[in-house]
């Protein structure tokens, strides 16, 4: 295939991974916003160089002209999440989705395979809308733990070097290594309940502290400066006392004033 033609024909793939890691990146920003607990840490994604699609039609035996068809992660997408539990959140936040259609699953999770790797693949459908129509473009998503993620990168490297021969010494060390990855996870998913409490803690106070802030923002066009000035000190000060109880109060205490000047500025006729 000419280098024109691979331009073209991985050109709806770029447009898929971009729309992809937009829409999972905003998942993660609608619960932050929210100051709710995010299942998904991470999303990154890339479409496959030219070279790896043409290795592994070779080793799978593809002819080149069905490659779309039978290399399912030109595409692909990575999210990372905390803990194990969150990877099942996220499988079901697709399984929703109604842009998303999921036509395989291959569960390395619990069937790890025989190297150590873990991790959940789906394979989706997903249509990109291009100038000469619309196309539907299979990606491979990759949901796992950033432990599984430390260990599946190493390891990759690892294969990049040695291809495939590994020596058997450190193949054995990376099975140990990924014995360990497991045991990490399930320590993790055991004080999963505590580790969110203290996130959604801390979540949750800087929204409250963004909202405070924005309504003073906002108060400095409509109200007189001696105002803001105390509103401010008054902000400080709670702000030093950590005490999210009294933010709260403040921050509505703030909405029922900027609430006042909207309504003020309706009569005037603004
Ligand atoms: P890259 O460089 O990651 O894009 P296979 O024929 O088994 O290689 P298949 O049938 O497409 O792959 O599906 P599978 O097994 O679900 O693997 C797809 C991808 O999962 C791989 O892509 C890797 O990214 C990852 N993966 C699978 N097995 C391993 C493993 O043992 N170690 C690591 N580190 N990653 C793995 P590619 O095509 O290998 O390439």
């Amino acid at each position: 295939m000419e280098t024109r033609m691979w331009r073209e024909l991985l050109m709806p793939y770029k447009a898929a991974v971009d729309e992809l890691c937009m829409k999972f990146s905003h998942i993660n920003n609608e619960y932050k916003s929210m100051g709710e607990y995010s299942p998904i840490v991470s999303v990154e994604g890339r479409v496959k160089k030219v070279s790896s699609i043409l290795e592994k039609a070779q080793k799978k035996n593809i002819d080149i002209n069905d490659i779309e068809d039978n290399i399912q992660d030109i595409a692909g997408i990575r999210i990372i999440c905390q803990f194990v539990e969150d990877i099942w959140s996220v499988v079901e936040i697709i399984r929703n989705r109604s842009d998303m259609k999921i036509i395989e699953e291959r569960d390395y999770i619990t069937h790890s395979k025989a190297s150590g790797y873990r991790s959940y693949h789906l394979i989706i459908l997903y249509e990109v809308q291009t100038i000469s129509g619309t196309k539907t473009i299979k990606t491979e998503i990759q949901i796992r733990t950033l432990a599984m993620n430390f260990w599946g990168t190493i390891e990759h490297s690892l294969q990049y070097k040695y291809r495939s021969q590994m020596p058997e010494h450190i193949k054995k060390r990376l099975q140990v290594a990924a014995e360990a990855i497991i045991m990490l996870d399930k320590e993790m998913s055991s004080v999963r309940d505590e580790i969110m409490n203290a996130q959604n803690y801390m979540n949750h106070t800087d929204a409250v502290i963004s909202e405070i802030l924005n309504n003073i923002q906002n108060l400095y066009g409509v109200a007189n400066r001696r105002e803001i000035d105390k509103i401010q000190a008054e902000f400080y000060r709670l702000y030093e006392l950590k005490d999210l109880a009294m933010l709260e109060r403040f921050a509505n205490e703030l909405d029922v004033i900027a609430e006042g000047y909207r309504a003020q500025q309706v009569q005037e006729g603004f």
